[in-house]
């Protein structure tokens, strides 16, 4: 059954057989991107709004850049992180954090360094650092030292016309603890994801317009192994035609239904 739209989303029957087969089904994937934190106020990358449109990750998401300028990278990401310290998690976010309470077979694989998954597993008293939650792309919320490579928790503003953060250990330059294009993904958290969806018989794909590799890839080890793959998003991407389900609305009134919980905004 290919599940199409109605005029103004998903048919509730389609979304109660849904419902059920996602219960049911023995190993869980979801990956989730930028517009899963649309609903909380996030600005996505791609959308026309959204924060690439006023910077080009060229300039700005790379080592290069950072290399060149890292005052106008610092100056990028501490704007980012004010902003998204004024956002709280929403609906989909907190769907998404009870059922990875709620059942072992359910793993988050996110290309979001908002912090909002773990903020919405912290307010459901669970860990941020979940081990179900693989954070393909870091986090905002964290820094890296350029010289001895120390991770440190990262929150206060940086006020870039002054000197910029540096590791107490070595003096080295801290960096935002985020994959850059053209950096690596951690691999130990990509070949989990990557092992976690060739075992899901449902791979929920919520927010992302799937152009940025490796993790628009992770999917389709689910349709390798013979699973199948829901896209939840308002437009089309090259997932779609993956998909044997499209739910073409926002994540955080069907991520709550699909996954079980009471309507948005509960
Ligand atoms: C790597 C952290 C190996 C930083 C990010 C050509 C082909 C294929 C690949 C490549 C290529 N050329 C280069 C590459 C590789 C490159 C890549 O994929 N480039 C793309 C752009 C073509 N990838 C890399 O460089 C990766 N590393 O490959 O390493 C290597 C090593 C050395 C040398 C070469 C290769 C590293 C990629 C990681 C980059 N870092 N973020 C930061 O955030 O500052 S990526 C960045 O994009 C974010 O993480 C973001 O999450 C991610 C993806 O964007 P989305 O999350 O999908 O967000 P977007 O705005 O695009 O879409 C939002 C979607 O939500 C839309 O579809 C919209 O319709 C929808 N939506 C809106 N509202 C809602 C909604 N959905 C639901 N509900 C709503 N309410
Ligand atoms: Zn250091």
């Amino acid at each position: 059954m290919t599940g199409r739209e109605g005029p103004i989303g998903p048919e509730p029957d389609l979304l109660s057989s849904l419902r059920h087969r996602v219960a049911a089904a023995r190993g869980l994937v979801i990956l989730t991107g930028a517009g899963v934190s649309a609903e909380s106020g996030v600005p996505t990358f791609r959308d026309t709004d959204g924060v690439w449109s006023r910077f080009r990750p060229e300039d700005l998401a790379t080592p290069e850049a950072f290399r060149s300028d890292p005052a106008r990278v610092w100056e990028w990401y501490d704007l980012r992180r004010r902003a998204i310290a004024t956002c709280e998690p929403n609906a989909g976010h907190r769907a998404i954090a009870k059922a990875l309470l709620r059942r072992e077979n359910v793993t988050l694989v996110t290309q979001n360094v908002d912090g909002l998954h773990g903020r919405a597993m912290m307010e459901l008293g669970g860990s941020p650092a979940h081990p179900r939650i693989l954070e393909l792309h870091g986090t905002l919320f964290r820094v890296r030292c350029s010289g001895c490579q120390q991770e440190v928790p990262h929150v206060e503003p940086v006020d870039v016309s002054r000197l910029l953060p540096h590791c107490g250990e070595c003096g080295g330059l801290f960096r935002p603890a985020v994959v850059w294009f053209g950096e690596m993904l951690p691999e130990q958290t990509l070949d989990t994801a990557f092992r976690r969806a060739s075992e899901a018989e449902i791979c929920i794909v919520a927010g992302t317009s799937a152009v940025v590799h490796p993790a628009a890839s992770v999917p389709l080890a689910t349709l390798r192994a013979g699973g199948r793959l829901i896209e939840v998003n308002p437009e089309p991407t090259p997932l779609s035609s993956h998909a044997e389900w499209t739910l073409r609305g926002p994540s955080a009134v069907l991520l709550p239904a699909l996954l079980g919980e009471e309507a948005a905004g509960a």
